[in-house]
């Protein structure tokens, strides 16, 4: 297939209502989207960058600049493309991997929908439809907290995932318990949150059954988190540490988690996330599917990916009403706490023009 150029285009969407974790609190999405023209079609991809390298190292401002000046030209120049060329193409390049898997996930696009051929299919789906989690984030007081969470029970959610910091953790997640009972599935996330020395306070979760507790520690403290899975009786699983399959592996190996979170933008794309998959499968260790707040775009590569046979917890594959009033694609809609896996050619979905031009703050077009 031969590259003739991409778009690469800024959008900006607000959310539905500010979403606090313990590294800030957003109120709208600043995005990166990617549009992969070739002569037999294009393909869409999405930049899971934030505005600030808050999450990780990783921004749009810094994407934007590595797409425009190395990523892009050195695909352009690299002869036929293929999505699994592009890894390969770009590897010489260090880091950038949410950068790299957005260029990715266009040229995968673009490349699927002219062979009619969907992103399940080629990831290796084997389920229509996904169980959905939902990601709740810091409030202002426990009564709201629980409002919240009667909310997205009430839509059908099968699994509350509450975001935690030091001075926000045992008191909601005991609530929650206390409000809505043991069967509730319940999971916490800290991003990064805590210190080993946190290890007897993160042992007071104990008690409430939570199905993992998520990065509770630096994304570099591998050993810290083996650690700490020794201390605790919670399963520590780990997202941020996670940028790859070797990094998986050797996670894994040293004992650091017993869960993985797999994000397909944070590995560097979804043909990385699927190896993700496959060495947890190897070894027994279940996953889930995370979420960037990504528009319908990312949300159907990310619901395929969610149908592989190793993801057997939900995943925050939330509804897109969950972040947006109006999405840039037809919306994707709870039913009884499933979400279809979209099965039409590449991602299934395609951005509403008018919507998108009502989001897009800048647009700048990239060819040889
Ligand atoms: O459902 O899309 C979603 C959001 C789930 O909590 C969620 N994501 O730390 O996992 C996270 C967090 C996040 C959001 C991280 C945006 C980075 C950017």
């Amino acid at each position: 297939m031969k590259l003739s150029g991409v778009e690469l285009r800024r959008v900006r969407m607000p959310l539905v209502a500010p979403f606090r974790t313990s590294f800030g609190t957003q109120t709208e999405r600043e995005l990166l989207l990617l549009r992969a023209v070739t002569p037999s079609g294009e393909g869409w991809g999405e930049c899971v960058t934030m505005a600030g390298p808050l999450y990780s190292s990783e921004y749009n401002d810094g994407a934007e600049h590595v797409l425009v000046n190395h990523l892009i030209p050195a695909l352009l120049h690299s002869g036929d493309v293929t999505a699994n060329k592009v890894a390969p193409s770009l590897a010489k390049f260090k880091g950038h991997r949410m950068a790299k898997g957005a260029l990715e996930m266009a040229v995968l696009d673009a490349e699927l929908r002219a062979a009619d051929r969907s992103f399940a299919a080629e990831l290796g789906s084997t389920r229509d439809s996904v169980p959905c989690g939902v990601s709740v984030g810091i409030m202002d007081s426990i009564p709201q907290l629980l409002d919240v969470v009667a909310g997205y029970l009430d839509e059908g959610y099968l699994r509350i995932k509450l975001k935690i910091e030091p001075g926000w953790d045992i008191e909601p997640v005991r609530a929650v318990r206390e409000r809505f009972g043991d069967d509730v599935l319940l999971q916490v996330d800290a991003n990064t949150a805590y210190t080993l020395g946190d290890a007897p306070l993160l042992a007071r979760l104990d008690p409430f059954g939570l199905l993992l507790i998520e990065q509770p520690l630096e994304e570099e403290d591998v050993l810290g988190h083996a650690e700490l899975a020794r201390r605790i009786r919670t399963p520590v699983c780990l997202d941020e540490t996670i940028v790859s399959a070797r990094a998986a592996a050797d996670a894994i190996k040293l004992g650091a988690c017993q869960i993985v979170n797999i994000k397909p933008g944070r590995v560097g794309g979804y043909l990385e996330a699927r190896r993700v998959h496959d060495v947890c499968a190897a070894h027994g260790v279940p996953v889930w599917c995370g979420g960037m707040i990504e528009t319908g775009l990312g949300r159907a590569a990310n619901v395929a990916l969610a149908s592989l046979p190793g993801f057997t917890l939900p995943g925050d594959t939330s509804g897109s009403d969950r972040f947006y009033r109006t999405d840039i694609t037809e919306p994707f809609v709870l039913d009884a706490g499933h979400l279809p896996v979209p099965a039409g050619p590449g991602l299934g979905v395609a951005p509403i023009p008018d919507r998108l031009e009502e989001v897009t703050t800048a647009k700048r077009w990239i060819a040889s």
